[in-house]
């Protein structure tokens, strides 16, 4: 090789090279996908030791669905209502866990961005995940099982991204009785 084409050669890795450096960037990163939210850990009974459905029917075990919320209601995403798959779910709608116990942990739930365009959040926005027993047939309103601490997609985002910019994190309720583990794809 020709020691005139060094500089040259030289100069085309420093390009390439910044080019990884800027896609790989943290501070590049604009936006966050939720793609997954699987719930590790929930309580299986009220504080008191009670099921969930309270009526001394079986089964008692909670009926789980989640909430994704920003500061102010409405929920950003309702998984009952907002197209979110959970495992057996015939139909884009669904997104409960009917009778879930120890049994079927993790309570695993898809969001696709096509149906679930609140998938696509801001890095700031504060966030809570609320996970709830349905009580649909009957006369009361649906039990708060859990609440997370506050969050952000932001603080969630590690010094060195993945290639596919996709971050598993944990989360968990001021008891640590609920945990749920959350991944979203960062992008620009
Ligand atoms: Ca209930
Ligand atoms: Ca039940
Ligand atoms: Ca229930």
């Amino acid at each position: 090789m020709s020691t005139s084409r060094l500089p040259l050669l030289l100069a085309f890795a420093l390009v390439f090279s910044s080019c990884d450096a800027t896609m790989d960037d943290p501070n590049e990163v604009r936006r966050g996908f939720i793609e997954r939210i699987a719930i590790t850990a929930f309580p299986f009974t009220q504080r008191g030791g009670g099921g969930w459905d309270g009526d001394d029917r079986s089964p008692e075990e909670a009926d789980v669905y989640f909430r994704l919320l920003g500061t102010n209601f409405p929920a950003l995403i309702n998984s009952e209502e907002d197209g979110v798959l959970a495992p057996g779910d015939s139909t884009p709608a669904g997104g409960t866990y009917v009778d879930a116990g120890a049994a079927v942990l993790p309570l695993v739930y898809t969001l696709d961005a096509a149906t679930v365009p609140a998938s696509d959040l801001s890095l700031y926005r504060p966030l809570r995940l609320e996970v709830k027993d349905d009580d649909s047939e009957m006369i009361d309103e649906d039990d708060v099982i859990a609440m997370s601490q506050v969050f952000t997609l932001d603080d969630q985002i590690p010094s060195v991204l993945p290639d596919d910019r996709r971050v598993t994190f944990t989360i968990t309720n001021d008891a640590g009785t609920m945990t749920a583990e959350i991944t979203v794809r960062y992008a620009h």
